[in-house]
């Protein structure tokens, strides 16, 4: 069997604590080929340039892990991945910041990492990219004169033509992805908005129903929703009684319903017009004081992004001023929390959450969503309040759906959350279930490794 190679960003190596689920189901796909995680360690080497790797083994896995300069950081980092891409592909022209010199360093960077990724690579060995910081990393390793199978999965949204054409390399972006055997995205509406680019501007031609001939190549294009691993949240959620930090939460609610969101500090989550609604519930619903507690948990990210540090500002500014204005001596409507939790505690809070408010303005999939549902009590199950502009409102489809920019649709899902009775809340909430638990992340790796070992079969057949 062929070793399997997986790059992205950031290495989970198993040190890091608790792994998210993605880590967990690509840790296992990479113990079941063997093989070997690169890409960057997470530390700075300063001003100077290492070629130095970091290696560590543990079983039949070896973890590759390079450094890399301030200035690579901030030119590939927080330059063109997070103020260029991202906002961009979450429909954010107005936040993107476009700059040669952090574009520049982008495919510097991308070249550094082909250069050292190359000489560890074996002929048959396959690669699977993850995500924005690396779309050009197969047109470098071709490049250098790579053969190999290689994947890319983008976990964010892939944007219509007319919002990807304002990013000026819009074309060398396009361009670099038709290097991968198959390109992966989270939702049809991502695929097509990504077919669209291609061909509008004549840069490729479908040649088949996945078949894409661009540049000289032929590639496929995949979609592979994301999922989680709902067994073992389910699991973690049903011992919520044993995990103190739920206990003491539960406690302190003193029979008040709880309304939950678990968010990266992130302006694509929604979390400004999220806040707002809740107001405009609680004005909406005066019976509702002292009876909702709504809290939301929110970890910094990217402090070092201009737009994320104000961010962080404004949020704690909304809350406070929601705080002051509907709060009393005995109740606060919102508890905001900025930290990480621990994944059994946060199963045990979805758990004992009646609503869950995932609204983001655009998201390519949101697990937190999925989390929430593979949380509930089968007999007595919550209702998620979800944003129809994530990629998981394709398959939750028992969630009630908003619109994230309107804010009296927001406060009337609350409110219609919170009231539902509960025949209703099971019959949305099992089908979802059935389908989380089906299609969870073990599958969705499956399933794209094994369209990858097909692709070049179907590439010839069409
Ligand atoms: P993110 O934008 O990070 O992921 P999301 O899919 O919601 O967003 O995943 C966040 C993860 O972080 C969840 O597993 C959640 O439990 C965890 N998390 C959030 N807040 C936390 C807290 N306070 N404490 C502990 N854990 C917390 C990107 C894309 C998404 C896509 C994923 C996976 O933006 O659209 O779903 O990748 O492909």
């Amino acid at each position: 069997m062929s070793r399997l190679i997986v790059v992205s960003n950031r290495v989970p190596t198993q040190e890091g604590g608790a792994a998210g689920g993605l880590a967990v189901a690509l840790h296992a796909a990479l113990e079941q080929h063997g093989g070997m995680w690169f890409g960057w360690s997470g530390e700075s080497s300063g001003e100077r340039e290492t070629d130095r790797l970091t290696i560590r083994e543990s079983g039949n896995i070896t973890y590759a892990l390079v450094d890399l300069t301030r200035r690579d950081l901030d030119e590939y980092y927080s330059g063109f991945a997070n103020r260029a891409l991202w906002p961009l592909f979450h429909y954010r022209l107005d936040l993107t910041d476009f700059s040669r010199r952090d574009m520049a360093g982008y495919f510097r960077v991308n070249r550094f990492f082909a250069r050292l990724l190359a000489p560890l690579v074996r002929p048959d060995d396959i690669i699977w990219v993850h995500d924005y910081h690396l779309i050009p990393l197969a047109s470098e390793l071709r490049q250098m004169g790579l053969r190999n199978r290689m994947g890319f999965f983008l976990h964010i949204p892939w944007p219509p033509p007319d919002v990807m054409f304002a990013l000026p390399p819009h074309q060398t972006i396009v361009r670099a992805l038709s290097s991968y055997d198959l390109v992966g995205f989270q939702t049809e509406f991502d695929a097509e908005n990504f077919a669209a680019c291609l061909i509008r501007e004549g840069l490729g031609n479908r040649v088949g129903d996945q078949v894409f001939d661009a540049y000289g190549r032929l590639f496929v294009m995949g979609v592979f929703p994301i999922g989680i691993e709902t067994s073992e949240f389910a699991k973690l959620a049903a011992d919520y009684e044993k995990n103190q930090v739920v206990q003491r939460t539960a406690r302190s609610l003193e029979g008040q319903q709880l309304v939950i969101g678990v968010d990266r500090l992130d302006y694509s989550k929604g979390l400004g017009e999220r806040l707002e609604a809740y107001s405009r519930y609680i004005e909406n619903n005066p019976a509702s004081r002292g009876k909702v507690v709504y809290l939301q948990i929110t970890p910094k990210s990217r402090s070092e992004v201009p737009e994320y540090a104000d961010m962080q500002k404004e949020i704690a500014e909304l809350a406070g001023r929601v705080n002051a204005a509907h709060g009393d001596l005995d109740w606060t409507p919102i508890r905001y929390i900025n930290r990480t939790i621990k994944r059994a505690a946060l199963a045990g809070l979805y758990r004992i959450a009646r609503a869950a408010l995932v609204t983001p303005l655009r998201d390519g999939m949101n697990l937190v969503a999925k989390e929430y549902i593979a949380s509930q009590e089968p007999d007595d199950p919550g209702v998620l309040v979800l944003s129809r502009f994530a990629g998981a409102a394709r398959e939750l489809d028992g969630a009630l759906l908003v619109n994230p920019y309107d804010i009296e649709d927001i406060a009337t899902a609350i409110a219609r959350a919170l009231d539902m009775p509960l025949d209703e809340r099971q019959a949305r909430w099992k089908p979802m279930f059935d389908r989380i638990t089906e299609f969870d992340v073990t599958l969705w790796c499956q399933s794209f490794l094994d369209a990858l070992k097909r692709t070049r079969v179907m590439a010839r057949a069409s």
